[in-house]
């Protein structure tokens, strides 16, 4: 028998949860101290579906810090050491956010809603304190508070389709890591062009747990020839299109760097954020280990529930923190951390795992 989870208000329900359980829910994580379906049919069947038809995703978990008043540019800015500076009103930025050694706290999404408003679309750690901490200890003029926003995603390639039956045309000109606002029901959600998956789709911000169920419905009952169904990420599909989960693949033991994310970083111009002294010193020499994507041989790898050792020539060298049968690939993909002398495309590794030993290359790109 696997072990159950035990839900309680610790585990925060989500506006669309009575939904998630109606469309047979079979696990759930806890992510942010809120429910995030992890399966429904199988973690197969529904990467299978992700990848052919739409779902929609109850990511309510991917809860939002919002930073409102005079000095919330400048907030946002001490965050992360991705230059906002030039950032537009409608648009998301993906932002590894930082301590003061440069040590990754988060990566989340960060979107501009007025000059004076963001929200801070946050991976599982508990950002708000971080955020609220700086806010008191600066004495800066904001509020930092989480807001009443569940982002719910649409995603697969007929996410345009069904995104637009329910909001109309003005969906499928949206463009990538820009947001619309779009009325349903009379009210206005911001929609993006975003979300886990490489197949495409949106995130619709829904403010008001009130709105969650009808705007399900409306997806569901608008989507019913698409067959449309519920998913959440998939993990095959998560580690195919080389998307980091915090906590697994990185922590605040790492740096941006070391996470890959250094196209994310404009440590230079990012003036302000906390972590930049850490961050400038730490380039100069360039990260001793990094994130890589490795093929493991052999039959379907059992889950990752706690980093696996890359080894070379006897040494240690590395871990795996991600790992799935891809059916598509014919072959396991996985997503670790390998040192500089053996993180080159296509070195020859070896991983131990809890079914012993497999051979493994590294791969520079991710599959999608
Ligand atoms: N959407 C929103 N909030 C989130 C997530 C999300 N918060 C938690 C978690 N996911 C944060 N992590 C990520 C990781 C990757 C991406 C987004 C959030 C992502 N990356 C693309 C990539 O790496 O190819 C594109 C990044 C870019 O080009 O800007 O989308 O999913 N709202």
């Amino acid at each position: 028998m696997p072990p159950y989870l035990s839900v309680s208000r610790r585990t925060r329900r989500t506006p669309f949860t009575d939904r998630v359980t109606a469309a047979g829910v079979t696990a759930y994580t806890v992510y942010n101290h809120m429910l995030l379906p992890t399966v429904f049919q199988s973690v197969t069947e529904d990467y299978r579906h992700l990848k052919s038809a739409v779902q929609v995703w109850d990511v309510a978990c991917e809860r939002q810090v919002e930073i409102r008043g005079p000095q919330a540019a400048e907030l946002a800015q001490m965050l992360t050491p991705r230059d906002l500076s030039e950032m537009k009103l409608d648009q998301c930025y993906y932002t590894p956010m930082v301590d003061e050694t440069g040590g990754m706290l988060n990566d989340p999404v960060t979107v501009k809603l007025a000059e004076d408003r963001f929200w801070v679309s946050i991976a599982d750690s508990d950002l708000l304190f971080w955020i609220k901490g700086l806010a008191v200890g600066y004495r800066l003029a904001v509020d930092v508070i989480e807001p009443d926003v569940s982002p719910l995603a649409i995603q697969g390639p007929q996410a345009d389709e069904l995104a637009a039956r329910v909001f109309g045309d003005a969906v499928r000109s949206i463009r990538f890591f820009r947001y619309k606002r779009l009325a349903f029901n009379g009210t206005e959600f911001v929609v993006a062009r975003s979300g886990y998956s490489k197949q495409g789709g949106f995130e619709i911000y829904v403010e008001d747990s009130r709105q969650g169920e009808p705007l399900w419905d409306a997806l569901f009952e608008a989507g019913r020839d698409l067959d449309v169904r519920a998913g959440c990420p998939n993990l095959i599909e998560r580690i195919e299109s080389g998307m980091l989960s915090y906590g697994n693949d990185m922590t605040r033991a790492n740096t941006p760097h070391e996470a890959g994310l250094g196209r994310f970083c404009d440590t230079r111009s990012a003036i302000g954020c906390v972590g930049r002294d850490a961050l400038l010193r730490v380039a100069r020499e360039g990260p001793l280990k990094q994130i890589r994507y490795l093929e493991i041989d052999g039959e379907a790898v059992p889950p990752c529930t706690e980093p696996w050792t890359v080894m070379a020539h006897g040494d240690v060298i590395g871990t795996v923190t991600s790992a799935a049968w891809s059916p598509d690939f014919s072959t396991n993909v996985a997503i670790g951390m390998v040192g500089r002398d053996f993180w080159e495309e296509g070195t020859l590794v070896e991983l131990v795992t809890p079914d012993g030993s497999r051979a493994a290359r590294v791969r520079e790109k991710s599959w999608l």
